[in-house]
């Protein structure tokens, strides 16, 4: 089984949890978008969802492919949301915003009544931080706000390269009209410390560690998808 066809397991599995008039929020990245091609489908055959999505680009597919989306002021309390992670560990706390849209994914997890994380077995790790942590933080002040994630996380311990995203020749910029630092810090053996850190940076608007937001997560590998509990 190839990669796509990993997540286009987790993503089947997780429509399964789909009833029909159920507030949906819909999640980012490839293996989301696979959840949304499957959900396009069951809509297609009667299913009746009202979606909120968590990025722009989610939302374009969305609406190409008829998935009738509301925003989050018009729905602000969700049944679930189904979104992929960049890594995840056994406690379920997710690595997320290497797409760029952790602000919004964030925002629609927590009106969730549940998380369902989608993904496939290579996210799975033992110790989070090989993939670098996104950061999201406001253009004011940005070289400010970078140094004081440096000193925040060396008061943890923690060093590395921090770089802003770009996106060719201009940096990234999310739907929110921020930048993304991306922090390698290799490992990340307290989540919740280096979060509490984080949040107390002005500058810093949102970071893609997701700490107690999943209920659970589909996993697909060679065998199939299972069901990973905290
Ligand atoms: C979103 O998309 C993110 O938070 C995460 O950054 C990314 C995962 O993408 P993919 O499914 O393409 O690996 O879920």
């Amino acid at each position: 089984m190839d990669a796509r066809e990993m997540k286009v397991k987790a993503a089947e599995a997780a429509l399964a949890h789909v009833e029909d008039g159920m507030r949906l929020g819909i999640g980012t990245g490839s293996t989301a978008e696979e959840f949304v091609r499957l959900l396009a489908e069951k809509v297609h055959g009667g299913l009746r969802i009202q979606g909120v999505p968590t990025s722009e680009r989610t939302a374009r597919l969305c609406l190409e492919l008829g998935v009738p989306l509301k925003s989050l002021d018009e729905l602000p309390e969700l049944d679930l949301t189904i979104d992929g992670a960049d890594e995840l560990d056994a406690d379920l706390t997710l690595v997320k915003g290497g797409g760029g849209a952790l602000l919004r994914e964030k925002i629609v997890a927590a009106a969730s009544s549940r998380m369902i994380v989608i993904a496939d077995a290579t996210k799975l790790v033992e110790t989070l931080g090989a993939f670098p942590l996104p950061i999201e933080i406001n253009p004011f002040g940005q070289t400010s706000t970078r140094i004081a994630v440096e000193k925040a996380a060396s008061r943890l311990g923690l060093s590395g390269e921090m770089k802003l995203r770009r996106a060719g020749d201009e940096l990234f910029m999310t739907d929110g009209g921020h930048y993304i630092l991306d922090a390698s810090f290799g490992r990340i053996p307290d989540a919740e410390a280096l979060s509490g850190e984080l949040n107390f940076i002005p500058g810093v608007v949102e970071h893609g560690l997701f700490i107690h937001m999943a209920s659970f997560a589909i996993i697909a590998g060679e065998a199939g998808a299972r069901t990973l509990k905290a």
